[in-house]
């Protein structure tokens, strides 16, 4: 039913079942999917599928250099990668891949998302990250950053960004009452 089809969005085999999978959704931790699923969420709803992983630059960095070994052949295009902490998840990506990677810094430690900013935003010369804003908004706009990469060789995916930004523009109100 609907309940169970919205509790396996994001999942591999779940709402991307069908749909090609051309974005890796990756996170520290299984704490970061509330602000993650914000990207995964955008991604699906164009049509774009999403293989999601926790995967730890610190805590698994096997599982890390392994996946990667093996993303692009499965057809992954572009990574979002989120972290909180010291956040190494997506500088390590990028120095593994020459594919886009897109940092977003999460909000999950006592200097509120500023120490993850940081640590994603300033990469050395030579490995770059696209970094975008703390928390949840940061991951819809990955979401949707990624989905404009993809969508320069893709005509459908190009109309359903056009759809996205009718219909938040046609959602905001003249007046706030
Ligand atoms: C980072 O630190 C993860 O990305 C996550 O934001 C945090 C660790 O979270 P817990 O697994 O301790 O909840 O590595």
């Amino acid at each position: 039913g609907r309940k169970a089809a919205k509790k396996a969005a994001g999942r591999p085999g779940g709402k991307s079942r069908g749909k090609r999978v051309r974005v890796a959704v990756l996170m520290g931790s299984k704490s970061d999917w509330d602000a993650m699923k914000a990207a995964v969420e955008v991604l699906e709803g164009m049509g774009v599928g999403c293989d999601v992983r926790v995967i730890s630059a610190h805590r698994t960095p096997a599982r890390h250099s392994a996946y990667l070994t093996t993303a692009e052949s499965k057809g992954i295009e572009v990574f979002i990668c989120g972290a909180g902490f010291a956040a190494h998840l997506a500088g390590v990506t990028a120095a593994l891949t020459p594919l886009p990677v897109l940092g977003v810094p999460l909000d999950s430690s006592a200097l509120n998302g500023v120490d993850s900013l940081l640590a994603t935003v300033q990469m050395p010369g030579g490995i770059p990250v696209a970094t975008f804003g703390i928390g949840k908004s940061g991951a819809k706009n990955a979401g949707l950053f990624a989905a404009a990469i993809l969508a320069g060789s893709d005509a459908k995916l190009r109309r359903a960004l056009d759809a996205f930004r009718k219909r938040q523009t046609a959602a905001v109100p003249e007046r706030p009452y």
